[in-house]
């Protein structure tokens, strides 16, 4: 049965919850009344559906059941989660393999407004992949690295150039149990022809091809497509940024960039610099452009930038709602078709840009990289004759500060400085137990729970806990909308020794590290730190997790699972998609189990769904304690820390001259 709920339990953010009053006002449907209308299907949400040939659908939903052609139980949900990787990591990688093509394009000077902003960064990549960076320029360097990745996505045989990045051990590992990925397309093409009906059916098989399937994102397209943005639009470092609805502006022309790829928002970004682009919009009687950002091209642009975030996914139709937005670009990625719709009731045009990406109803304006910046200042023109077709708006004011920016390279110099750039002090403080050990909180919102609740429950929980969290995606943007990350704005709900450490080097608790293409910084930090030293020697031994609280999306299930082969625990909220129905249909629960306990025997990571909040934390805290103990470090106590940094010199401050000498020099 359909059930209505709250504004209240559809979303813990106010500005959302002012947007959806606004939308039920109007008689408008949103994802979250659509949720409550669309009855899951039981039997498909537990895997137990097979719809992979004609002879089906088959439901399996007795004990003992099988399909038509035979396949068990455990071969049908195998089947399913593996084609979930597969189109999630195809997803990621095509992405990077755009990024190949733009680069190869800039080095041969064919793009139009694109140059080498970060030839560092390229220098450094190409030496990591022994590419010869003394006497040459920075484009027969960047030619020469395009090839190279270009190469990785056919490559047939070999083994996919950025796994060499893992540590000596892991790669070890990943030779002896064959999951090392040979070409990105080749793992995703092998894994849906293992797939297809009469493949393969020995569940656990089928399974490991899913975590070589994972890795060729990981450590393949996704890695590739983090180092080709930095390299094209510069590294991240630490910005001042703003997030939520209340930054769009009333007497400006709204712009939200919406979707993956930086390309375009790049692009679209320095479009809106332009005079003769500027002068358009006063001609308009606008004071000028506001450029905002939603998912993932909103976390490109806010790192590299500082431009806004209008909010995560759950935002898209919000932010249309508010009636003030003249054009949302989408190009690729987690675009709900229903803005079409949505945004006939206002002025709002949905303009897609990708050659892969068309919407019934939506305007085409192609990208081109040939011609960025043409195509760019086309599509801020439209936006710009929109702002005249304005009706009533209602923009929610709320909205945060942020520092975002932490790529892994920056972390590496705010620990030591240009000279000392090292991962040591985190991992003293790790030994030491100022912090506990590191959670990676990513992913995306998902209408079927209380939007940012469960990722903010679980930060401030973790925090208050001395863990360190990092975060990627849709769930940054949930923290930053709460303000989580500015400096010193959450260090009062955090733990003492946590805090010294944030007051210490001058960081928020909560670092923002991208994208979700950008987990693999996650991946290349946890890989610094075990070679650091003092944490064991590979990532599976360190006091570390991962959680995706209201995961949603293919992409989500195959970061997962590259972070399993690279020996993390993930925890992911909401639902399995392989959960069968263990209470009504025995041994429906095979694969739930491999990929949890059978993945950590083999790689020493695993995969479990744990809707409770209180649970994820528990578990997350429990793991992290037993990988402090099998390392042999001083068990966590909260009471031994907080004496010093800030804190330590506002209570010094506080006391009259004399004793504070004494305190001071004894
Ligand atoms: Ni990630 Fe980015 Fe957000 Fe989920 Fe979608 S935007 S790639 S998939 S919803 S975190």
């Amino acid at each position: 049965m359909a059930k209505k709920r709250e504004i209240t339990e559809y979303t813990i953010d106010p500005a959302a919850q002012k947007m959806i009053i606004r939308a039920e006002s109007m008689g408008i449907g949103t994802a979250f009344s659509r949720a409550d209308n669309m009855v899951p299907c039981n039997i498909g949400a537990a895997g137990m559906c097979c719809k992979q040939c004609g002879m089906g659908p088959c439901r399996l939903t007795k004990n003992g059941d099988v399909g038509v052609c035979g396949a068990s139980m455990d071969t049908i949900q195998a089947r399913n989660l593996t084609r979930s990787i597969a189109a999630g990591s195809a997803a990621h990688s095509d992405h990077g393999r755009d990024m190949a093509f733009t680069l190869k394009a800039v080095a041969n000077h064919e793009t139009e407004g694109y140059t080498i902003k970060d030839v560092a960064k390229l220098r450094q990549v190409a030496s990591l992949n022994n590419i010869k960076v003394e006497g040459r320029s920075p484009d027969e360097i960047a030619n020469e690295l395009a090839d190279l990745y270009i190469s990785q996505f056919g490559q047939q045989r070999g083994v996919l150039v950025p796994t060499k990045r893992a540590t000596k051990k892991r790669q070890e590992l990943w030779r002896q149990t064959g999951v090392l990925p040979r070409g990105v397309d080749r793992e995703v093409v092998e894994a849906l022809h293992r797939t297809h009906i009469g493949d393969d059916q020995d569940y656990a098989h089928i399974l490991d091809h899913a975590i070589r399937t994972s890795m060729a994102d990981g450590w393949g397209g996704s890695m590739i497509a983090t180092d080709i943005s930095d390299i094209l639009f510069g590294t991240p470092a630490p910005i001042l940024g703003q997030a939520n609805l209340g930054v769009l502006k009333t007497d400006m022309v709204n712009v939200v960039v919406h979707g993956h790829e930086p390309t375009l928002s790049e692009m679209i970004v320095a479009a809106t610099q332009d005079p003769e682009i500027i002068e358009y919009a006063h001609a308009a009687g606008a004071k000028g452009i506001q450029l905002s950002g939603i998912c993932c091209t909103a976390n490109e642009t806010l790192m590299r930038q500082g431009i806004p975030a209008a909010g995560n996914f759950l935002h898209q139709e919000l932010s249309i709602m508010t009636g003030a937005v003249e054009a949302m670009v989408v190009d690729v990625q987690c675009i709900m078709q229903a803005l079409v719709e949505l945004a006939s009731h206002f002025h709002t045009k949905i303009i897609t840009t990708s050659p892969k990406v068309k919407i019934t109803g939506a305007t085409h304006i192609e990208f081109d990289e040939h011609h960025a910046l043409t195509v760019a200042k086309n599509i801020l023109k439209v936006a710009i004759d929109n702002y005249k077709n304005r009706g009533e708006i209602q923009i929610p004011d709320d909205k945060e500060d942020l520092i975002p920016g932490f790529s892994h390279e920056y972390i590496n110099y705010m620990l030591g400085g240009s000279y000392r750039a090292s991962f040591r002090p985190l991992n003293d403080a790790i030994m030491s137990g100022r912090i506990r050990g590191v959670a990676a909180i990513v992913g995306c919102n998902n209408p079927r729970s209380k939007q940012d609740y469960l990722h903010v429950k679980v930060v401030r929980e973790l925090l208050k806990q001395d863990v360190l969290v990092v975060q990627t995606g849709c769930g940054a943007i949930a923290s930053a909308k709460l303000g989580l990350m500015l400096g010193e704005a959450g260090l009062d709900q955090v733990g003492p020794g946590l805090r010294e450490i944030c007051e210490t080097i001058g960081i928020p608790p909560v670092l923002h590290m991208g994208s979700c293409v950008d987990n693999t910084r996650i991946l290349t930090v946890l890989t610094q730190m075990a070679e650091e030293g003092g944490l064991g020697d590979d990532i599976d031994q360190i006091p570390a997790v991962g959680l995706a609280p209201e995961w949603m999306s293919e992409k989500a299930l195959a970061i997962a699972t590259y972070c399993v082969a690279s020996g993390a625990y993930v925890i992911f909220g909401g639902q399995s998609p392989i959960g069968g129905m263990p209470d009504r249909v025995k041994d429906s629960d095979h694969v739930l189990n491999y990929i949890s306990e059978g993945w950590e025997k083999q790689f020493g990571g695993k995969l479990e769904f744990i809707p409770d909040p209180e649970e994820m934390i528990k578990a997350s805290l429990a793991h992290i304690d037993k990988k402090r103990a099998a390392l042999g470090l001083p068990a966590w106590d909260p009471t031994k820390f907080g004496k010093s940094g800030d804190s330590r010199m506002l209570e010094l401050e506080a006391l009259p001259l004399e004793q504070r000498r004494e305190a001071i020099y004894g």
